[in-house]
């Protein structure tokens, strides 16, 4: 079983904003803005209006520039989430009931306090490449445990 899944960073040239979850999956982990895309939605209306629930904002401008599919050891769901780039927005930045959001130089990711997969991906992210992957973990991560990766693949691609 496939769930679709969206996660939006918004990028300025120095920084990025992320949220920390303050409940459910992956409680206690800086992360981007999203969630479940929902019956006859798409996948870029789902995106921005994850971002507007859960930071306050409304994209003006933003990409899609990755594809990665996430799974845990014996769980046969699949997360296929799609990772957006945001670079122009509306709104004032807000805290909701399920993101903190704050912004992070470039070079001060928090990588340690992280979904452990980000690490892999982050760099071509930042550099506007497109890119595929999977990634298979031990179990979620939370406040006290980071996923182990049990097995990963990413790459750039032309065209996701
Ligand atoms: P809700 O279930 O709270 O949305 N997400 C992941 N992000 C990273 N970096 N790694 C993962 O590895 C992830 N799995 C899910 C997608 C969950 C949010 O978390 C993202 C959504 O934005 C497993 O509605």
């Amino acid at each position: 079983m496939k769930k679709v899944q969206t996660l939006c960073i918004v990028r300025e040239p120095q920084r990025i904003l992320l949220g920390m979850k303050k409940y459910g999956f992956g409680v206690g982990r800086w992360n981007g803005f999203g969630g479940k895309v929902e019956d006859g939605e798409s996948v870029s209306a789902a995106a921005a209006r994850e971002l507007w629930e859960e930071a306050g904002i409304r994209p003006l401008d933003f990409a899609e520039l990755g594809i990665i599919d996430f799974e845990f050891e014996s769980d046969p769901k699949i997360i296929e989430a799609h990772i957006f780039c945001v670079t122009k927005f509306e709104g004032e930045i807000s805290e909701s009931n399920e993101m903190k959001p704050q912004w992070f130089g470039v070079s001060e990711i928090p990588f340690g306090k992280m979904w452990s997969d980000d690490e892999y991906w982050m760099s071509l992210f930042l550099e506007g490449k497109k890119f595929r992957g999977k990634f298979i973990f031990d179990r979620p991560s939370d406040a006290e445990y980071r996923s182990k990766i049990i097995e990963k693949n990413i790459h750039e691609v032309e065209e996701l």
